[in-house]
């Protein structure tokens, strides 16, 4: 069994409501996998948008769990979850009803066409951060630099926790 968070985040409504509503009913079906484990969620928080600037602010939070699904099946199983939630892929960095990211599988470090992993986003984002420390205080960046020094780079970046 391995420990995996992933990353979630609407500004979208979606099939399943507005962008609070689409991310409650992620993590329902996420925690109804009969290989998902123990679901514990960070708060959500409203957050600016990193990217493109004209498009609504985002909801985001980071989801800890234990699988025995290989990273491949977390990740087509999370992207079924993204299609139901009437997820389009348009524009590179765009507005989105729901979007689910594998920010980190147990210790592995993967690099194929289909998946990164460590989210080689993870360091310079504070709506990633702030939430993954919620549920993992023992975060440690790959690059070998603080915390502090990364919340510190990211200190413009709007985020209120709701
Ligand atoms: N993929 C590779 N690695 C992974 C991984 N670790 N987890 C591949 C999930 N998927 C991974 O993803 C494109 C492809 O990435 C997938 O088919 C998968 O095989 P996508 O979700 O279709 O595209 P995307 O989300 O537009 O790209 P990406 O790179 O996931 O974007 P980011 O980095 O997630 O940025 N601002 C705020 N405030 N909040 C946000 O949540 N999100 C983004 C998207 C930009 N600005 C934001 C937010
Ligand atoms: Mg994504």
């Amino acid at each position: 069994m391995k420990t995996v968070y992933i990353g979630l985040g609407s500004n979208l409504s979606g099939s399943m409501g507005d962008p609070q509503k689409q991310m409650q009913t992620a993590l329902e079906k996420i925690s109804d996998h009969p290989e998902i484990h123990q679901l514990n969620t960070s708060s959500f928080y409203r957050t600016s948008p990193v990217g493109p600037q004209d498009q609504p602010d985002f909801i985001n939070a980071v989801a800890q769990a234990k699988t025995s699904l290989t990273p491949l099946a977390l990740l087509d199983y999370l992207q079924q979850i993204e299609n139901e939630h009437g997820r389009e892929r348009k524009e590179y960095w765009g507005a989105r009803t729901l979007d689910l990211d594998i920010l980190i599988f147990g210790q592995q470090s993967i690099h194929n066409t289909r998946l990164i992993i460590p989210h080689p986003r993870i360091e310079e984002r504070a709506f990633v951060l702030v939430p993954l420390l919620e549920v993992k205080p023992n975060f440690s960046s790959a690059s070998g630099k603080s915390i502090t020094d990364l919340l510190a780079k990211c200190s413009d970046q709007g985020i209120v926790k709701l």
